[in-house]
């Protein structure tokens, strides 16, 4: 048994894991993630540099053998971006193969340990199960302003969700799952490590999703934000390749009809469309054996349930028209925002087990790391800022975000505010704005319009890539003479992009 509780027992090795062209049994995995575990042990949080390597892999799964909540960062993270995930996640440990990683951190920031993942020793340490409201992960995702916030995700939403993807794509040991997503997201991470570790079966990581690797991989399940399966749209040869597979499934942002329509065409199917977001997991998705539907993402899984309210919270018929915020509600919800203050309880997830992170659940972490879920969970529902409808049959249609702030990329959620904060930083910035464009590749691209003297577009972009994530950095940034107000002095952001 890999871990009681999170991870299934395989009966045999044939689950392999290969990530970038390497690959590792099963047993090869635990032995080394254990060997890892029992180094981090008494750490209150450990970070893991999250490279599209098999080291991330045994790192996380270290994480959770050992029972320490596990930070993924992002590797292209800048050194403000990596001192405010470990600063804020208070990470004691940082799991990477860079053993300079820390070296740019500015100065007079707390810095944790480093320690290699790769080692020759393996383990057979046995860890006793965590309380399930324990977190697995602390995944960082950005609000509309400010710095990404940590959400924790306990072990019960993960086996939950997990669960019920499994119900819903008819996903078993058969199944070799293939993807080439990020593995510090809940989307590769979560369903995409996570998900063949406990439900079996082989996992083919492509290190990047590529259109070439998807089709070499020979899987039987797919996993790809729209991006990629525009991409593999647009490559007739390796989209008639995934003939073969079972499913192909889509999410984590909006799949283009078109694209819906040209893989049914070229690849024997169309891909499956489900939804979800970090702070909830994946609620609401297709069935395997159901119809598919362009532009819906589908049914609540087993155990969630959905409702659209209005601006006033009052409930929006299920008629398939009526547009309302949609709010989620179940045991694959987040247990709060890191550092928010004691909260509620999550709903399911975060019920009965003190919110997971505080002292109350057993665990070594520090006093800042208390769960608040009052702020975004009221009696049980979570508002996900997404508006929606749902028809009759209770079928879900995303309809867009209620806020302007939150840019959807290839996939990746970006705060406009992060970035606005990131160009006005620099010294020639006086105001910036920040907001998403239509992108036919990226459904959004984020777009800046600044107000700055004796700079230019480019060193601009440069500016904001040598501080945030790659993904983050504005395509295009307009130079304009002012920014559009209400009588507030609120920045009008629909007026930057009307005309
Ligand atoms: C990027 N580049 C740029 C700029 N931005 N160059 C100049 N100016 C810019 N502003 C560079 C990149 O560094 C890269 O260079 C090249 O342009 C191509 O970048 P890009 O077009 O972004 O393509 P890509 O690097 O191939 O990335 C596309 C991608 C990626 C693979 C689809 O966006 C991705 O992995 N997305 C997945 C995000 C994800 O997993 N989200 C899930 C969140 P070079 O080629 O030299 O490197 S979880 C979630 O949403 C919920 C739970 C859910 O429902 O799943
Ligand atoms: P993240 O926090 O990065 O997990 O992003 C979650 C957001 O991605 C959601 O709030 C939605 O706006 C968007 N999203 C995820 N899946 C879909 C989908 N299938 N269709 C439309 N939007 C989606």
């Amino acid at each position: 048994m890999l871990v009681d509780g999170l991870f299934a027992e395989t009966s045999d090795d044939s689950g392999a894991l290969v990530v970038a062209g390497r690959s590792l049994s099963r047993q090869e995995l635990v032995g080394w993630a254990t060997a890892v575990a029992d180094d981090i042990q008494g750490a209150a949080v450990v970070a893991v540099h999250a490279t599209p390597t098999v080291e991330t892999v045994v790192g996380v799964l270290a994480g959770l053998i050992g029972g320490v909540p596990v930070v993924p960062l992002p590797p292209d993270s800048g050194p403000a971006e990596l001192a405010h995930l470990l600063g804020n996640s208070g990470a004691e440990i940082v799991l990477t193969e860079q053993p300079d990683l820390l070296a740019d951190l500015p100065a007079g920031t707390r810095r944790p340990a480093v320690l290699p993942i790769a080692r020759t020793n393996r383990s057979s340490t046995s860890y006793p199960e965590p309380p399930a409201g324990h977190p697995a992960l602390i995944l960082y995702t950005s609000g509309t302003t400010g710095p990404p916030k940590g959400a924790l995700i306990s072990r019960a939403a993960i086996a939950a969700d997990l669960d019920a993807l499994a119900q819903a794509w008819q996903w078993t040991p058969d199944d070799t799952l293939v993807h080439g997503l990020p593995l510090f997201h809940v989307h590769g991470l979560v369903l995409g490590v996570l998900g063949p570790l406990r439900l079996g079966g082989r996992l083919v990581h492509t290190g990047r999703p590529t259109p070439q690797a998807y089709a070499a991989a020979g899987g039987t399940l797919y996993f790809g934000v729209p991006t990629v399966w525009s991409r593999i749209s647009a490559d007739e040869s390796a989209a008639r390749a995934l003939r073969g597979a079972r499913l192909l499934v889509s999410g984590s942002a909006a799949l283009p009809v078109p694209v819906f329509h040209r893989l049914a065409e070229l690849a024997g199917q169309p891909p499956l469309e489900r939804y979800g977001m970090t702070e909830t997991l994946i609620t609401v998705s297709g069935r395997a054996a159901g119809e598919r539907r362009p532009g819906q993402v589908g049914l609540p899984v087993a155990g969630v349930r959905t409702r659209l309210v209005d601006d006033s919270s009052a409930p929006v018929p299920s008629d398939g028209e009526s547009i309302g915020e949609l709010q989620v509600s179940g045991p694959t919800l987040f247990s709060g925002y890191l550092g928010a203050g004691a909260g509620a309880g999550a709903g399911g997830a975060g019920a009965g087990t003190g919110a997971g992170f505080d002292a109350g659940a057993g665990t070594r972490s520090g006093a800042r790391a208390g769960a608040g879920t009052a702020e975004t969970v009221d009696g049980g529902w979570f508002a996900t800022g997404d508006v929606a409808t749902i028809g009759a049959d209770g079928w879900h249609r995303i309809v867009g975000r209620a806020s302007t702030d939150l840019i959807k990329s290839g996939g990746y959620r970006i705060g406009a505010g992060e970035v606005e904060d990131a160009l006005l930083s620099h010294p020639a910035v006086a105001e910036a704005a920040v907001v998403g464009t239509p992108h036919d590749d990226l459904g959004e691209q984020v777009t800046a319009y600044v107000v700055a003297e004796g700079v230019n577009a480019e060193q601009l972009i440069e500016f904001v890539a040598a501080r945030l994530s790659v993904h983050k950095r504005p395509r295009q940034v307009h130079l304009v003479d002012g920014l559009p107000r209400n009588a507030m002095g609120k920045v009008a952001k629909k007026l930057l992009t009307a005309g």
